[in-house]
């Protein structure tokens, strides 16, 4: 009995003995650059016109503690910083401060910006901050897979197409009824290309069309299109769709309007109108993938921001669900 008491005992005095010295590592590793951490910086903000934020680039190290105080000396500014940091500080009014503490694991690009809109120009109020690995100085370049493989394609992301005014005031609007598919699509017959996430990412819900009527030839044109409405809006869980609904609300809404229409307050002020996702008929020649392009790459000379500094890919497959929502629902 003495004997097999003797044996936790052993146990907990080796693992104490592997531990002290892991600990110590740890310290060194993790602990002590965080230590001497950066900041707290003060970042001002003014609208764009005036400079916008004020310093505009901040580098970091890998592992490094950073500290930022967020102030306006102008108007109230919303504070976020992305991608995928989940960091959105909400409005900063004059004479008050936000700060945040952020550390990085991994060398790369971020962005800090204004999410409501203040001026014209509100969108170009932009900071980077570069996270740095000193052990590995060479920047990170990431190519974008789904860019990559339109440009391979062939596809022009940057096409310019009919403004979004010239199909509207036409005889007969295309209405879809998402709804009426979803009970649709347990009678039709469905290939499997339209039950493959992928495919209808890389096709437009005109082609979805065409393939369905293949296998269903006596279906009716409204038959086919709502099931397809259906099968393009079934794919985001509702909990991504409200995340992208208050995403779209702060960052897209200002010219693509609350419901899609292309009527924000901005739209009048842009060279080319904002796209109405609310026209069933233009979004059905769409694929959710030039979509994806569109938002990460912004459109040149349409006053179309780039936003593939600010969201993850996932956060923008969640954005062209939403505007599938406001398409085909
Ligand atoms: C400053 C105004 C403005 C803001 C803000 C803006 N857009 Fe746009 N957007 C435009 C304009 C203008 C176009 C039309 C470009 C063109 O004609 O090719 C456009 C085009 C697009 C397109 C291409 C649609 C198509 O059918 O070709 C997508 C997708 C899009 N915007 C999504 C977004 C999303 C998502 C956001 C927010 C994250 C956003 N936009 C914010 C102005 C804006
Ligand atoms: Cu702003």
């Amino acid at each position: 009995m003495s004997l097999s008491a003797n044996r936790p005992f052993r146990v907990v005095l080796l693992i104490y003995a592997a531990l002290i010295p892991a600990l110590l590592l740890g310290y060194q590793l993790a602990v002590r650059p965080a230590l001497h951490g950066i900041g707290p910086l003060d970042v001002h903000a003014t609208i764009a016109e005036n400079g916008g934020f004020q310093p505009g680039s901040i580098q970091v190290q890998v592992g490094q503690k950073l500290t930022l105080r967020f102030s306006s000396t102008d108007l109230p500014h919303g504070i976020a910083i992305g991608p995928g940091l989940g960091v959105d500080l909400g409005p900063v009014i004059p004479g008050k401060i936000k700060e945040v503490s952020l550390s990085f694991d991994r060398p790369g690009r971020y962005t800090y910006y204004c999410n409501t809109w203040c001026s014209p120009n509100h969108w170009r109020m932009r900071g980077v901050i570069e996270v740095i690995d000193p052990a590995n100085p060479t920047p990170v370049t990431e190519t974008d897979p789904v860019i990559a493989a339109l440009v391979a394609e062939g596809v022009d992301i940057d096409a310019v197409h009919a403004p979004a005014a010239a199909t509207h005031g036409h005889a007969q609007e295309m209405t879809v009824s998402a709804q009426r598919g979803a009970s649709l699509v347990k009678t039709l017959t469905i290939p499997p290309e339209l039950q493959d996430v992928n495919w209808r990412r890389s096709h437009s819900p005109a082609q979805g069309v065409a393939l369905l009527a293949t296998r269903n030839p006596t279906a009716s044109d409204t038959d086919l299109r709502d099931a397809v409405a259906y099968l393009w809006t079934s794919s985001a869980s509702p909990e991504t769709l409200a995340q992208a609904a208050l995403t779209y609300a702060k960052n897209c809404l200002a010219c693509h309007g609350a419901t899609g229409g292309g009527d924000g307050f901005m739209a009048g002020q842009t060279a080319q109108p904002p796209v109405a996702f609310s026209d069933t008929q233009h979004m059905f020649t769409m694929r959710a993938d030039v979509l994806y392009a569109k938002i990460r790459r912004g459109g040149m000379g349409t006053d179309m921001p780039n936003w593939g500094l600010l969201f993850t890919p996932e956060e923008t497959w969640a954005l062209v669900d939403y505007l599938w929502s406001l398409a085909l629902e």
